[in-house]
């Protein structure tokens, strides 16, 4: 019988890596996979982390179970940090996943057992893996324009045209709450206030990815998108991660918050999205979400905690100005200055399908083939050689 099972196709970024990995070109650079590297090219582990697990050593005094929507510590504290007190305490449910992906992923399960017949609407772009999600869990998705034909900046008509003529009503939205992957680029507030009124017009369900909370403008501002949607509409789900903004990648924490329009609602929904996850990974993983429990608990910890998102939040801001300011300056001098106003981990580079292959096989530097670039992947140390090879790419 295996013998008739196929081979899966390489994922699109993390087959990436695996290239890498293989490749003997002694100058090469992976800025494919979005995943922070300090100065040193290391993925440290932040010192509030390290901390918060010293003190977990000394005084956790379990290993049981924890239930099937996590640790309700954790559970508060994610909610104040997301929500603030935007939406009313118990409007929402809030229940701790394994990492933003497996809460995309109950939070898919959920659209389709409860809310079918449904679609949902993606950028495009958007994350390989969301399209990936939302069709293991069986839910139909399409999408709406986001870049521009140019493919550096926001096209907010032709987004609103597309959901004001192709979408019904019923139907969720997919929003990136900030940061967006692969493009960096962010609606401004007065964009977010006419994607709110016409996804209340045309009674859409967001569902926002809130993946990079910290790495746009910082915490608070990061969630401007969503409480203008949240100012507009009644009910959405939010699906969050601590993979980048405490540095938890493996520890897969994260959630997913349910808002309904009353607590009768709320409590309905909740108790569907805990039957999906008890046949699925039965309860989340303790460990990661301990973590953030530990340092959100502690007014030292959390102090820290913000300085050390602040601090890498800078480092790329200074990594892709670098990079624009090397570009100007090197072979032919290139205007990469569109890139100033993108956020977060990625920087969508404008390089066709084939300067990013070429940039790999002649050079040795991996990036997605959409151009999307992890800025946050980048060094001082080896800009100049980055950019060499990209003003090379551009010149062949
Ligand atoms: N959503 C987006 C847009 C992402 O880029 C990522 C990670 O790269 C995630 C969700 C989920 O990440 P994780 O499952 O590691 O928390
Ligand atoms: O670079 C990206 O866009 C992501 C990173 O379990 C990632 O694909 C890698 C592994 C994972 C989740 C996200």
């Amino acid at each position: 019988r295996l013998a008739s099972v196929s081979t899966a196709p390489p994922d699109s970024i993390l087959g990436l890596t695996e290239a890498f990995l293989a490749d003997t070109n002694p100058n090469k650079m992976n800025l494919s996979v979005g995943v922070y590297k300090d100065a040193s090219g290391k993925t440290p582990i932040l010192e509030c982390v390290k901390e918060a697990e010293r003190r977990l050593i000394d005084d956790e005094s379990t290993k049981g179970y924890l239930g099937i929507d996590g640790l309700p510590a954790y559970r508060e504290h994610v909610r104040q940090l997301v929500f603030g007190d935007r939406v009313e305490a118990d409007r929402i449910a809030v229940l701790q996943s394994p990492g933003g992906t497996g809460a995309l992923r109950v939070a898919s399960d959920f659209l389709v057992t409860q809310l079918s017949p449904i679609r949902i609407w993606m950028s495009s772009p958007t994350w390989a893996n969301h399209p990936a999600i939302f069709n293991a869990a069986g839910l139909p998705s399409d999408t709406y324009r986001y870049l521009g034909s140019d493919r550096t900046s926001f096209d907010v008509d032709a987004m609103i045209e597309d959901l004001d003529t192709k979408t019904s009503p019923g139907d969720a939205i997919l929003l990136h709450a900030c940061c967006h992957n692969p493009t960096g680029i962010d609606p401004t507030p007065d964009q977010w206030k006419q994607i709110a009124e016409t996804v209340a017009m045309r009674q859409l369900l967001p569902l926002i990815d809130f993946a990079y909370q910290g790495f746009g403008d910082g915490l608070t501002e990061d969630t401007l998108g969503l409480y203008t949607l949240l100012d507009a509409v009644d009910e959405a789900i939010v699906c969050t991660s601590f993979s980048k903004n405490f540095g938890l990648y493996s520890e897969r924490v994260g959630a997913v918050c349910l808002i309904a329009a009353d607590a009768g609602a709320m409590k309905a929904s909740q108790s569907q999205l805990k039957a999906i996850v008890r046949s699925n990974y039965s309860n989340p993983p303790r460990h990661g979400g301990a973590i953030v429990a530990t340092v959100l608990d502690d007014a030292k910890l959390t102090d820290q905690w913000k300085g050390e998102v602040e601090q890498m939040r800078q480092r790329i801001t200074r990594l892709r100005t670098d990079f624009v300011t090397t570009m100007k300056t090197t072979g032919q001098g290139h205007d990469f200055s569109f890139l100033l106003p993108q956020r977060g981990m990625f920087s969508f580079s404008g390089l066709t399908p084939m300067q990013v292959d070429q940039l790999k096989q002649k050079h040795g530097i991996y990036i997605v083939g959409s151009g999307r670039i992890n800025v946050a992947g980048m060094s001082e140390e080896k800009m100049q050689q980055l950019c060499d090879a990209v003003a090379a790419v551009l010149e062949s």
